[in-house]
């Protein structure tokens, strides 16, 4: 999945694609790298960060949705009115970082429309949640609140089967929260939904490197995060440099062929 954020402010790509045509053109080059799915997203949920109004995140991704008409595009927004929009432009899936708990009325327009929905864990809100997040387990924790979730969606009509989760890497969470999650992935995979990883350009990267004030993870870094996530069963990876995980990855997949 190739990130396209239509936002001033992402933490690591915000501003390079504003323009509607410089995102459709970023898009189709994802695509053409081999990226099965193009994530577009008009709201930063980057740490600190406030919402966007709904007609401000509506034209920023309407027209790049329009562009893309016909590829697989998958819609990064807690918005019901946004996702409706975009799914009636040919999207096929809802990236919703609340996991369908900000809008009421997002679930039942995923379920009519029975598009795929990844469901994503975040303690605490965008703004303040990098401030002191807190765990007894975070794996279990994480796989208690997807489970919740999902269990949530199919009440509201989704179809179960259409489901992925995602443990939200960076949402609420340390360096070593984030590493616990990878490390212990196969236990949120056995909730039996397939398994979503963003871990690409996060500052947990940088952290680990020994940038301790770096706001964004390099290519190279979020490969190798990539690759531990894939080989502890991740589905789907959520990234920004798209040639260099499909390389990295498919020699992974080799591995194991
Ligand atoms: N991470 C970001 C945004 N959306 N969706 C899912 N399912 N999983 C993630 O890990 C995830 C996500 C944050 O990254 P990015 O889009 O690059 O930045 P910003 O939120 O600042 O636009």
């Amino acid at each position: 999945m190739g990130v396209v954020n239509v936002t001033p402010d992402s933490f690591s790509d915000g501003g390079v694609h504003l323009h509607p045509a410089a995102a459709v053109t970023a898009a189709l080059g994802m695509l053409d790298a081999g990226a099965a799915l193009v994530d577009v997203g008009g709201e930063s949920t980057r740490p600190g960060s406030d919402g966007v109004p709904l007609d401000e995140e509506l034209r920023r991704v309407v027209p790049v949705l329009e562009g893309l008409a016909g590829r697989p595009v998958s819609v990064d927004t807690a918005k019901a009115e946004v996702a409706r929009r975009a799914l009636g432009l040919g999207a096929e899936m809802v990236n919703d970082v609340t996991a369908l708990r900000a809008d009421p009325g997002l679930a039942g327009v995923a379920a009519e429309a029975g598009a795929y929905v990844c469901l994503m864990h975040m303690q605490g809100e965008p703004r303040t949640m990098q401030e002191s997040p807190h765990y007894d387990d975070v794996v279990s924790e994480v796989k208690a609140f997807l489970e919740e979730r999902l269990r949530f969606a199919v009440s509201e009509g989704v179809r179960e089967d259409l489901v992925c989760l995602d443990p939200g890497i960076g949402f609420g969470k340390t360096l070593e929260h984030n590493l616990e999650l990878v490390r212990r992935l196969p236990e949120l995979a056995a909730i039996g939904r397939p398994v979503l990883v963003g871990f690409s350009r996060k500052s947990s990267l940088a952290r680990i490197l020994d940038d301790a004030s770096g706001t964004v993870g390099t290519a190279h870094a979020s490969v190798g995060a990539a690759v531990a996530a894939y080989e502890r069963g991740a589905t789907i990876l959520r990234v920004h440099d798209v040639r260099e995980h499909v390389e990295a990855l498919a020699v992974a997949k080799a591995v194991y062929a």
